[in-house]
């Protein structure tokens, strides 16, 4: 078999470049070691920046995105038992976030590459890239024991942080950086009414805490936890007391509970590997970097790696310009580390440190207070949580 792109990871990454590709004429077959289900059942992200969504409009996926996300204008900071609203809009010149959860806009773009016919392999066991640093690219799957090969002119190594891209790259030419936060999220998600309309990231001597939704009626909520706990240690009941606990009293007081239908625990980390391309093999999204969740970048980093290696193909298929994929790497990268800084210092500022000395404490209260009495510190959170210029 011979294609263009071969797509290592039906992820959003995977899927959005294959969709935006198809669209422009360029032909890519996609590889997935799990199936739809196993792929879809993952809970993860749920905001939106505008860029992400405008890649989902050219991808021709947006529809039900607009039908059924909520566009959010701001959000809170909650801290010494009040909360401070940041209001996006007012300090982007009119910017928001779209909350919509990443099952959903993985659900839609499998939804709208199944109906334009385009290939998506799933249970492709032992995918492995070869010879993209020569000039005849190919990747190796086997499907039911049976081996196969497809040659291509490009392989985009979207198979997140545990695929086989970035581990393929040779050793003396990769560079990681790596940051593992003391502590991780146990998330829960219920279909019970959001406490509030916006998100509220909350900072508390007992640990963060942050509501976000998916719904009107579908919330979910996120606690900082030690990296040695145990989701089966974490009864529904006990969760919703923690949760409690660390809101403004207002807030717990009308916090609607129920019960929940998914709790898991996710580490968090940072972490990028440069460079994010390898001769005929490129990097994206979290194949090549990790944020911690705190900032939401984790999947609009994948959607900006996916614009940017987008436009280089078509620039190589429709110009015979190698100029944008060359440029790939160092364009990706720009934008990366900025949403890695702005990631580890929305979660430095809100999450408690084991080592949290005195002094530390006062730092978080200082932060807190000039972000919520300056608007000059208040444009900076919001430009960044909206997302930056691609
Ligand atoms: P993904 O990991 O989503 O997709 C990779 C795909 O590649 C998967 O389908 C996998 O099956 C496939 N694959 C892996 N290895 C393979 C191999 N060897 N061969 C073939 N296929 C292979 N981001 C936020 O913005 N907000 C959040 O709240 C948030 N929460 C998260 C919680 C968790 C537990 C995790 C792990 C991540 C979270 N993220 C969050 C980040 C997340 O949303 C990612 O940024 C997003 O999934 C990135 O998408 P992809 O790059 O497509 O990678
Ligand atoms: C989510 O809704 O899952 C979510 C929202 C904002 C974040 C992280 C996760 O910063």
């Amino acid at each position: 078999m011979r294609t263009q792109v071969v797509i290592i990871g039906s992820g959003p990454s995977g899927l959005l470049l294959g969709q935006l590709l198809a669209k422009a004429g360029i032909e890519a077959v996609i590889l997935d070691r799990a199936g739809k289900d196993y792929i879809l059942g993952r809970v993860r992200a749920g905001v939106l920046e505008s860029g992400t969504v405008g890649l989902m409009d050219e991808a021709g996926a947006g529809g039900r995105m607009h039908a059924e996300g909520l566009p959010h204008g701001g959000f809170s900071l909650a801290f010494d038992g009040r909360d401070h609203r940041i209001d996006l809009a007012d300090l982007t010149g009119g910017k928001g976030v779209m909350v919509y959860g990443q099952t959903e806009l993985t659900r839609d773009l499998m939804q709208h590459r199944e109906a334009i016919g385009a290939a998506t392999i799933y249970d492709a066991a032992n995918v492995r890239p070869h010879d993209f640093d020569g000039r005849s690219p190919y990747v190796t799957y086997e499907t039911a024991g049976v081996s196969h090969r497809i040659d291509c002119d490009f392989i985009a190594g979207c198979d997140g942080f545990h695929g086989v891209s970035r581990k393929a790259a040779p050793e003396k030419s990769i560079t990681t950086f790596e940051k593992v936060y003391p502590f991780g999220w146990l998330g829960l998600l219920a279909d019970v009414p959001p406490v509030n309309h916006e998100l509220i990231y909350a900072n508390h001597p007992r640990g963060f805490a942050l509501c976000s939704m998916r719904s009107q009626s579908r919330s979910r909520y996120y606690l900082q936890c030690a990296l040695d706990e145990k989701v089966e240690d974490w009864s529904d009941e006990r969760f919703w007391g923690e949760l409690r606990r660390r809101l403004p009293a207002h807030h717990a007081d009308a916090l609607v509970i129920g019960p929940s239908f998914e709790k898991s625990i996710a580490p968090l980390r940072s972490f990028v590997a440069e460079p994010m391309r390898f001769g005929n093999l490129f990097l994206v999204g979290d194949a090549a970097h990790i944020v911690p969740p705190t900032g939401a970048k984790g999947l609009n980093l994948a959607a900006s790696d996916v614009h940017y290696l987008y436009a280089g193909l078509c620039e190589y298929y429709q110009d015979r310009s190698s100029a944008g994929i060359d440029a790939y790497s160092a364009r990706a990268l720009s934008r990366v580390w900025k949403a890695v800084r702005f990631s580890w210092w929305m979660t430095t500022m809100l999450h408690r440190f084991p080592d949290t000395g005195a002094f530390d404490q006062k730092i978080q209260e200082a932060e807190l207070d000039y972000l919520t009495h300056s608007r000059a510190a208040a444009t900076v959170l919001a430009e960044n949580y909206v997302g930056l210029a691609y």
